[in-house]
């Protein structure tokens, strides 16, 4: 079993549902155990157009998948959830990125971990930080990253993920 770390963002339509929904998706996967999920973070959007302001959370697990494999279920998920990719960095129903797999390295066409953008954005590693304080990202410790990390347009919302309610 390889312990993995995923990223949610949704930004259209029931963002709650679409984050419960991914969780969900992920805990019905076979081959993936989640261990811990983060709190709930309503975030403003970094880069692309102009677009609502995102959910975030982060699950982490373990799992008998290859990275590759992991990766088609995320996005598969995302496509239940009606995901279409339009314009890079814009609004979406779900997103679901992979950000760590253990220590694994690796960069292919579809697939490069740890994901390249991660460590340089609070709406991943303040999440990070709730299911593992002593979390890294490649070399770097996750707390680290945040005390240079602006926390602004990064807000605690009380909603919660329930990691109960995934069909088995
Ligand atoms: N891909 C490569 N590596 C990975 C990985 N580790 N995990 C490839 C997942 N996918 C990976 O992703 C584009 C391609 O990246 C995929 O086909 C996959 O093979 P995508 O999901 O189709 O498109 P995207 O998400 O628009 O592009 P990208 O580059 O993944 O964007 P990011 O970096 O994920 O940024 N602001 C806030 N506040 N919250 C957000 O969640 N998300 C984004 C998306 C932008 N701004 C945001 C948020
Ligand atoms: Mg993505």
């Amino acid at each position: 079993m390889n312990p993995f770390v995923v990223s949610v963002g949704a930004n259209l339509g029931d963002r709650a549902a679409a984050l419960q929904g991914a969780l969900n998706a992920l805990i019905a996967t076979p081959g993936v155990t989640v261990t811990a999920v983060s709190r709930v973070y309503e975030t403003d959007p970094v880069g692309g157009p102009e677009q609502p302001a995102y959910l975030n959370a982060v699950i982490a697990g373990e799992t008998s998948l290859e990275p590759h494999e992991l990766l088609i279920c995320a996005q598969a998920i995302e496509s239940e959830w009606h995901r279409t990719r339009e314009v890079r960095w814009g609004p979406r129903t779900l997103d679901i990125d992979i950000i760590t797999m253990g220590t694994a390295q690796l960069t292919s066409e579809v697939l490069t971990l740890p994901h390249p953008r991660a460590h340089e954005r609070s709406f991943v590693c303040r999440p990070l930080l709730d299911v593992d304080p002593l979390a890294c990202i490649g070399d770097q410790s996750v707390a680290e990253l945040i005390s240079a990390l602006s926390m602004h347009g990064v807000r605690l919302t009380d909603l919660a993920l329930d990691a109960g309610r995934g069909e088995r």
